[in-house]
């Protein structure tokens, strides 16, 4: 409709032009609506729009500026990129609403005791002038020599029990509690004493880890019915009357 508009105004224009020329009177400066030019199409997902279209020059009036290109939308989102390096695992959450009730009460007093047991043992690591922790553990020393029996009893007036590695880690950090201690040897709580060549914990527990240097234990002289740690990590079967540093567990 805009465009048989436009085409109505130019003929009634040609018309009054021509009783102007009849009149003998100055043409007068009409117009029409003139063609504007297209405005250019948005673009879609990154390309750019088409150009608008140069508008046509009226009749009269004056020519009409380009239509703007039309600015392009954003593209669509790239490809999914690879795998991320898993994250370092976070901190815990914090703790959950209280419950409410009996449950709430339990689960209060068995936490309360967690960390008070926990607390105890701490207090009393405190009283050592040396220690470290291994897992759960801790091992502690005041870096005193005594025999095998003497070094049972200090640890267990202290609430504690002679050092007995359970593993690998445990064992490397006894070995460097003993580079500390400057010692030769560090009594385990490891003995042959109720059977001949059959080694147990201060419970007579079989052992659940032995790390016993090469062609050990041999009972030598037939007197080793205690063990030792030498600095390089490996055990040794020796006499259960000799001074050596002792270590504690916790
Ligand atoms: C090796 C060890 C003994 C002792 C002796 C001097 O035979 O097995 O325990 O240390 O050397
Ligand atoms: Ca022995
Ligand atoms: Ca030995």
């Amino acid at each position: 409709s805009n465009i048989i508009m436009r085409s109505l105004c130019h003929d009634l224009l040609l018309f009054q032009f021509a009783l102007q020329m009849l009149d003998g009177a100055e043409p007068q400066n009409l117009n029409c609506p003139t063609y504007g030019g297209v405005l250019g199409t948005p673009g879609h997902n990154g390309l750019p729009g088409r150009d608008g279209r140069d508008g046509k020059d009226g009749a009269i009036g004056p020519k009409v500026e380009k239509g703007e290109s039309g600015v392009g939308a954003q593209g669509p989102p790239g490809k999914i990129g690879p795998p991320g390096v898993a994250a370092p695992k976070g901190d815990k959450g914090n703790p959950g609403t209280p419950g409410t009730g009996v449950q709430s009460a339990l689960q209060l007093k068995s936490d309360v005791k967690y960390l008070t047991d926990r607390l105890t043992i701490v207090e009393k690591v405190l009283g050592f002038r040396m220690f470290r922790k291994v897992g759960q553990k801790y091992y502690v020393s005041d870096g005193l020599v005594k025999n095998f029996e003497k070094a049972q009893k200090f640890c267990s007036d202290a609430g504690a029990k002679i050092v007995l590695p359970r593993s690998e880690d445990e064992n490397n950090v006894l070995t460097s509690m003993q580079a500390a201690l400057e010692s030769t040897y560090v009594y385990v709580g490891a003995t042959d004493r109720k059977k001949e060549g059959h080694f147990v914990d201060m419970s007579d527990q079989p052992l659940i880890f032995t790390n016993w240097k090469e062609k050990e234990p041999n009972d030598y002289n037939g007197a080793e019915d205690c063990t030792a740690i030498y600095k390089s990590g490996v055990w040794n079967d020796i006499n259960c009357n000799s001074d050596w540093h002792v270590v504690c567990e916790l």
